[in-house]
């Protein structure tokens, strides 16, 4: 996946979240992981965003994920929402606004968020040179009629934080595109609000239950 991003000239790598679980050793190897290869995409001039999932947050109060260390060393990490700007790295001279991201992450239950009010708070963020480009909303939160798998069965973990769906249409939020993690399947869903929302699946067959699965990233051109 780092790879095929710097081989395609990608403008941003989006994590859309479940970098490992924080209670299990090789969360190490894992948070080791994220830095090493945020950094080789930042060097290839591909811009990063690492969304937390339910999987990376631990629930000691202190707001830390498995993705903390790569926050700590310079990363881009929404451990809490956040409205990212994605800028023109790969012409030097030009520092222009190419897209913006809504980043909606699973948080600990003390951290919790409403994403409807989020929304709203982006809402008077997006100013006209954040209108006249791309909008993306990712996520990592459930989605009411998804294709469920083992993230909702036998690897369950944390509560329900719901896709703000409802909120995108109610509000007329100008999103391009709406995506969201968890899922380990792959799907493109049109939900029970109506909104198409893309889920690229994981990158791995997590169990036996998952045979049928095609791992693989998403390429996206907005
Ligand atoms: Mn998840």
């Amino acid at each position: 996946m780092v790879n095929a991003a710097i081989d395609l000239e990608a403008d941003l790598f989006l994590f859309l979240g479940d970098l490992a679980n924080p209670d299990q050793r090789r969360a190490w190897r894992a948070s080791a992981f994220s830095i090493e290869a945020d950094r080789e995409l930042t060097q290839a001039k591909v811009q990063t965003l690492w969304i937390a999932g339910n999987h990376d947050v631990i629930e000691d109060g202190s707001g830390t994920t498995t993705l903390s260390p790569l926050a700590s060393a310079g990363g881009n990490v929404a451990n809490l929402p956040r409205l990212f700007d994605v800028r023109d790295w790969k012409h030097q001279e030009r520092v222009d606004h190419l897209a913006s991201v809504v980043a909606l992450p699973y948080t600990a239950r003390d951290q919790s968020y409403d994403p409807a009010m989020v929304l709203r708070q982006v809402l008077d963020r997006l100013d006209s040179v954040r209108l006249a480009k791309p909008i993306i909303v990712a996520g990592h939160l459930m989605i009411d009629g998804a294709e469920l798998g083992s993230e909702s069965t036998d690897m369950a973990r944390g509560r329900d934080m719901t896709f703000p769906s409802l909120a995108l249409r109610e509000l007329s939020f100008p999103y391009t595109l709406a995506m969201n993690g968890h899922y380990h399947r792959r799907q493109v869903i049109t939900d029970a609000h109506g909104v198409r929302i893309y889920i690229p699946g994981s990158l791995a067959r997590l169990t036996r239950g998952e045979a049928a699965n095609a791992p693989g990233y998403l390429v996206v051109e907005v």
